[in-house]
C-alpha cells in the first residue's frame, strides 16, 4: 500500500516552521493524534530529527535524501522512498495502477535500473534514482517534450551548484568534460487519444565516485565535493513541474541549453536500417531533431545521437 500519510504530515509541518501541536498537526492533515505519533516515529526511522516541546513538535533535522526531499518541496508529489529497488520506473508503474495523484519514487540504488531500448543503466548508491508519475492531459505526440522538460530542469539543478551542464539530443545531460552526468527514460500510458499517465525517469550520477560508473559517464562528484541531494532533487522536481505547466516553451530553453545544435552528428535510430550523418540544425516544436544531410533535410523523432568533430 502506497503511503501519503508520512508525506501528509511533512505538508502540515512544512505549512508552520514552528513548533506545531500534535492536536493541530491532526487536525491539518485529516488524522487521529495517535496517527501523529505513529507517522513522528516512521519520520525519525527515516532519519528525520523531531523535538518535543510544551509547544508541540519541531522538526531540527531532516535527511539529505528521501522523505527529507518531501520536506519543504514547493511542487504537488508525494514523495516514496526506498533505500533500494530494482527499478524506480517498474515502482512508478505499479503506483500508476493502484494509486491516485502524483508521485516522486526515489531511491538510493537499483539493482536492474533500465535505459531507453533495454539498456542497462548502472545506478550504485548515492545517485539520485527518481521516477515521476505526472498524469498530464496530453496528446501522445507532445509527450516527448516531457522529456525535453526533464532535461531543463536537471541541467538547471546541475547549473545551480556550479558544474556547467548542457544538453545532448535528446536526453543526455552532459558534464563540462563531455562524460553523461544523467539520462532520462519516459514510458507513457495512452487511452482516449490522451496520455493516461507519464513516468519520466530521471537517474542523475551524484555523489557517485566515477570509477563506479560506465566509462563514458561522469558524476557531480567529479566537480564539487558537497554533493546535496535533498536539494537537487527538489530543484529538479519543481523545475519540472513548472515547465509541465507551459511545454510550449521547452523547446526554446532546451535550445538554450544544448551543446547538439550546429554539430555533426550520427544517428542511430530503430526506424533507420542504416546511420545518418549531417548536421544538427535545430528542433521543431515537438522536439524532434531537424538534420542537414548530403541528400536534404530530415526530421528524427527518436533515437541515439552521438556528437562527431567537424569534417
Ligand atoms: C538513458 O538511457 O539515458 C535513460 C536512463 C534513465 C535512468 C533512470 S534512473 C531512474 C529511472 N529508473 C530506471 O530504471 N531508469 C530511470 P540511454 O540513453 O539508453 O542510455 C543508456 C546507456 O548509458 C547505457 O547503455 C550505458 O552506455 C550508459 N550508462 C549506463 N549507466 C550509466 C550511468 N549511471 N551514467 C551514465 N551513463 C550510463
Amino acid at each position: 500500500m502506497a503511503d501519503t500519510t508520512s508525506a501528509a504530515l511533512l505538508r502540515a509541518f512544512t505549512d508552520a516552521r514552528e513548533p506545531v501541536s500534535a492536536e493541530v498537526l491532526a487536525e491539518r492533515f485529516g488524522g487521529t493524534i495517535e496517527g501523529v505519533y505513529r507517522l513522528i516515529n516512521t519520520l525519525e526511522e527515516n532519519g528525520f530529527a523531531i523535538e518535543q516541546t510544551d509547544d508541540g513538535f519541531r522538526i531540527v533535522a531532516v535527511p539529505d535524501y528521501g522523505l527529507g526531499v518531501q520536506y519543504g518541496l514547493e511542487a504537488p508529489f508525494v514523495v516514496e522512498y526506498h533505500d533500494r529497488l530494482t527499478s524506480t520506473n517498474d515502482r512508478a508503474r505499479q503506483l500508476a495502477g493502484t494509486a491516485t495523484g502524483e508521485w516522486a519514487v526515489l531511491a538510493d540504488e537499483q539493482t536492474g535500473g533500465r535505459g531507453r531500448r533495454d539498456r542497462a543503466w548502472t545506478s550504485p548508491t548515492g545517485g539520485i534514482w527518481c521516477s515521476v508519475l505526472l498524469r498530464p492531459a496530453l496528446s501522445p505526440d507532445r509527450g516527448s517534450l516531457l522529456t525535453l522538460a526533464a532535461a531543463v530542469a536537471v541541467t538547471d539543478a546541475v547549473r545551480e551548484v556550479g558544474v556547467d551542464a548542457t544538453i545532448k539530443w535528446p536526453n543526455d545531460v552532459m558534464g563540462p568534460d563531455g562524460g553523461k552526468l544523467a539520462g532520462i527514460l519516459l514510458e507513457t500510458a495512452t487511452s482516449g487519444g490522451s496520455i493516461e499517465w507519464a513516468i519520466i525517469g530521471i537517474g542523475l550520477n551524484a555523489a557517485i565516485d566515477p570509477t563506479r560508473l560506465p566509462v563514458d559517464a561522469t558524476s557531480l562528484r567529479a566537480y564539487t565535493t558537497h554533493v546535496d541531494r535533498r536539494v537537487l532533487t527538489q530543484s529538479i522536481l519543481e523545475g519540472l513541474d513548472d515547465l509541465r505547466g507551459r511545454l510550449t516553451d521547452v523547446p526554446a530553453l532546451w535550445r538554450d541549453r544544448t551543446s547538439t545544435i550546429g554539430r555533426r552528428v550520427r544517428i542511430e535510430a530503430d526506424s533507420m536500417s542504416s546511420a545518418l550523418v549531417g548536421r544538427a540544425i535545430d528542433i521543431d516544436e515537438t522536439g524532434a531533431l531537424l538534420i542537414e544531410t548530403t541528400e536534404g533535410h530530415r526530421r528524427i523523432t527518436a533515437g541515439d545521437c552521438e556528437h562527431l568533430r567537424p569534417a
